[in-house]
């Protein structure tokens, strides 16, 4: 018996020194498949006790337990201190200084579309326009038909359309189909709303022109509205768009959905209406289409037109935003080129 109990006091004091001489954790795990694993020596040693009286075996087989114990406490210990060791050299070699300072990270900032959109839509609130939204894909009927474009009418070319593989679905071309939606809502009620949102054409894509781009229109209908009120609420934006002061003028132009129809421009935001390369030196600078709401338009939303009557005007944002911001090329709002996101 005490030869068992010497051959693990012997195998203790061995073990305790290898552990010593153990540098990195891989030699840890091997030390302990050595010594106190299922085929370790403590395993081999303990084969004896089978030759034990029943009076021994209890005592030997204590004593094991205490050093396996002991043992296995003094692994925890070296474990740790390996870890720790290990983490001080890579955390030297890594060369890691927490003084240094940091770096600045990059901050987002609203898109210039989204910052015209959001300053106009900012403006007509004040006017009292609420905002209605309308869907961007609409039938042939509502972008066209609904607003007095007759079929076949070459009117519908100055709009080159994207069409579906469903007939008659098509990509709006304008805001304009909103205003049948939103009369529609409303009628026989007064309206006052403006549509901000995509549109599509089917349109080589240019320094002026893209395939996509937002409008906002605005339309106003109720008893007595007049061609003055269109007037009012188009300078009071001018005003407010690109400065107190500044004059607006209306050029006749057509669209179908409005009679009278109008062009407006305002005067040049560079040289003030003196001439320059903006303005292709005519002191003017076109910001929107305008006009009456045509009587056939008002009885398609719902509204009679010997009672009713209103305006419209629909305006390009990005256009807005280029006139605003001296801004020369409608590609660069789309192209993602950040320099330009954060320039403007
Ligand atoms: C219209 O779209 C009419 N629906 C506007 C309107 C509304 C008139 C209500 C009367 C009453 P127009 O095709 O001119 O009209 O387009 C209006 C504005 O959209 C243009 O002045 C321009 O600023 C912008 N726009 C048109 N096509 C493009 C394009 N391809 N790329 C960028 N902006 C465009």
């Amino acid at each position: 018996m005490s030869d068992l109990i010497g051959q693990l006091e012997a195998l203790q004091v061995e073990a305790q020194a290898a552990l010593v001489a153990a540098q990195h954790t891989p030699e840890t795990e091997a030390w302990y498949a050595a010594y106190l694993g299922r085929k370790g020596k403590m395993t081999t040693i303990l084969r004896g006790l089978g030759q034990l009286s029943q009076e021994e075996r209890p005592r030997v087989g204590k004593r094991a337990n205490e050093i396996k114990e002991t043992l296995e406490a003094a692994l925890l210990v070296r474990q740790e201190s390996i870890a720790a060791a290990e983490m001080q050299r890579m955390l030297a070699s890594e060369g890691i200084d927490v003084t240094m300072p940091g770096r600045r990270p990059q901050v987002g900032k609203l898109h210039p579309t989204n910052q015209a959109m959001r300053e106009m839509v900012e403006i007509l609130k004040q006017m009292g326009f609420q905002v209605y939204d309308s869907p961007e894909v609409e039938t042939d009927d509502f972008n066209f038909g609904l607003l007095n474009f007759p079929p076949d009418h070459p009117a519908r070319e100055m709009q080159d359309t994207f069409f579906t593989t469903t007939p008659d679905v098509i990509l709006r071309t304008h805001t304009s189909p909103g205003q049948i939606h939103a009369m529609r809502q409303y009628a026989p009620e007064p309206i006052r709303v403006m549509l901000p949102g995509k549109c599509y054409r089917n349109e080589d894509v240019t320094a002026r022109s893209e395939m996509m781009f937002y409008q906002i229109e605005g339309l106003a209908i109720g008893r007595n509205i007049t061609f003055s009120d269109l007037k009012g609420t188009l300078l009071n934006f001018a005003n407010q768009m690109y400065g107190e002061g500044r004059k607006i003028r209306f050029r006749k132009s057509y669209f179908p959905f409005t009679e009278p129809s109008v062009e407006v421009d305002v005067d040049c935001v560079l040289c003030g209406g003196a001439g320059c390369r903006l303005c292709k030196h005519t002191g003017w600078l076109e910001i929107l289409g305008a006009g009456m709401v045509h009587p056939i338009v008002l009885q398609n939303g719902g509204y009679d037109p010997a009672l009713y009557s209103g305006f419209a005007f629909g305006m390009g944002i990005e256009r807005q935003a280029m006139l605003k911001r001296g801004v020369d090329d409608i590609r660069l709002f789309y192209s993602n080129d950040v320099r330009f996101l954060e320039r403007v």
